[in-house]
């Protein structure tokens, strides 16, 4: 919805970084003047300046990222040198006797603080989102009443939005299209084909945007229910991690951006609240349907085309951001050789939408869907209905997400996932039946 944002706020960290270093060399030259008295800004009172201390100490402690993060941002190398020299200086006193293990654990780690308290005092731009959660349910409240107002007279068979709570919808028209891959494709994968016409012979309704935070969070207060405080996620190394869930995925979130950690459980649950509080039947999509609203009648590799590094104006993958400045490293990241502003989930709307007006679609936070696995289309329905086979402990997932490179971004690319499995990149987005 504000497509500069992620622009904006990496330019933030930048400027951020800078201004943060500044205020650190400061801090440290009076420190180095001690002698003369006068105020002492320590260290750990830089600290208390941080906003996400975590995060950003997970960061600064990651020597590969911080390697990276020199690299990526020369402005902080000068202080990082004036640190070391600095800390190296105070510990001058403790270098009698000689610098045994012990000594040159403490000296290292007040370098370690110092850096990340650099870090944490600066990133704020990037990894703070105050509570926006009155906020952004009074921005919904507005836009509702305005397209309440031009649409005085809901009709249920046009009518696009049921209510500020609720998303917003888009009309798809009805039409075909040939789902799957062509054999030569670059990066296709075997379980895409074989390639098979699909006719959707009705029009139906699909989400402007995925589901937010915002709207998940609404659903929660209405009904309490429990989305788990464990999810995988990515921080240093994949797995379950508990104290995680769609509130705090192990990232900052505001009320716009993708809900994630979630299961295909959560997602049904959604959906089931939402038909049960608008009399309107909402739904998971099905993949027949995924790729065809993605595609929104293109045939090349991408929905924008046939260059991947397209990508960055449409799809919020792994880019060189997320390369450059992700925290944690072990989902290999593969980056796209592009800049799309977003290291990690960007606010939903934020990139171009696709020839049905669509947002998001692809990358951001991959979409549950409502088809039992299949590894192969022999057997798929043709009619825009969802497969319903043998292996409902998994289901299909679409779009690819802020962990992926372009071949997991191409409209025919296909992933499952176990049911009840949550996962910081999982998401989903509702279709409405008319
Ligand atoms: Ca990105």
């Amino acid at each position: 919805m504000n497509a500069p944002l992620g622009r904006r706020r990496l330019a933030g960290l930048i400027v951020g970084l800078a201004a943060a270093a500044a205020v650190f060399g400061g801090a440290l030259a009076q420190t180095a003047n001690s002698a003369a008295a006068g105020p002492v800004m320590a260290p750990a009172a830089v600290a208390s300046m941080s906003v996400d201390k975590t995060l950003i100490g997970d960061l600064w402690a990651n020597q590969a990222a911080r390697a990276v993060l020199l690299r990526t941002i020369p402005e902080i190398a000068p202080f990082v040198e004036q640190i070391k020299g600095i800390t190296l200086r105070q510990s001058a006193p403790m270098s009698q006797g000689g610098l045994d293990d012990a000594k040159l654990k403490v000296i290292q780690d007040d370098f370690d603080k110092a850096g990340a308290a650099i870090l944490a005092s600066s990133v704020t731009a990037v990894t703070a989102h105050p509570d926006d959660t009155a906020a952004w349910l009074k921005d919904r409240q507005a836009r509702f009443a305005a397209y309440r107002a031009a649409h005085p007279n809901p009709d249920s068979q046009t009518d696009l939005w049921d209510g500020a709570d609720y998303p917003e919808m888009v009309m798809v028209p009805a039409g075909e299209y040939t789902m799957g891959s062509p054999v030569a494709e670059a990066n296709r994968q075997a379980n895409e084909g074989p390639r098979h016409r699909v006719r959707i012979g009705y029009s139906f309704a699909v989400g402007k945007y995925p589901i937010t935070v915002g709207e998940f969070a609404r659903f929660v207060e209405d009904t309490h229910y429990d989305a788990g405080d464990k999810c995988f996620t990515d921080e240093g190394g994949v797995q379950p991690k508990g104290g995680r869930n769609w509130r705090r995925p192990g990232f900052d979130q505001a009320s716009t951006h993708p809900v994630v950690c979630m299961g295909h459980n959560d997602a049904e649950a959604y959906v089931t609240w939402l038909s049960k509080k608008t009399g309107h039947a909402y739904r998971l999509l099905s993949e027949a349907e995924y790729e065809y609203v993605a595609r929104a009648g293109t045939r090349t590799a991408y929905s924008w085309g046939d260059d991947p590094v397209a990508a960055c104006a449409y799809a919020n993958g792994a880019d060189m951001d997320t390369q450059a400045l992700y925290p944690y490293r072990a989902l290999g990241l593969t980056a796209n050789t592009c800049h799309d502003g977003f290291v990690v989930t960007s606010p939903v709307g934020s990139l171009k939408p696709n020839l049905f007006g669509l947002y998001d679609t692809t990358g951001n936070a991959w979409s549950w869907l409502s088809d039992c696995w299949n590894d192969s289309y022999d057997g798929a329905p043709t009619d825009g209905s969802a497969y319903a086979g043998r292996d409902c402990g998994r289901r299909s997932l679409r779009g690819g997400s802020w962990t992926n490179n372009p071949s997991y971004l191409r409209a025919a690319r296909r992933n499952w996932s176990v049911v009840g499995l949550r996962l910081n990149f999982d998401g989903f987005r509702v279709a409405r039946t008319y």
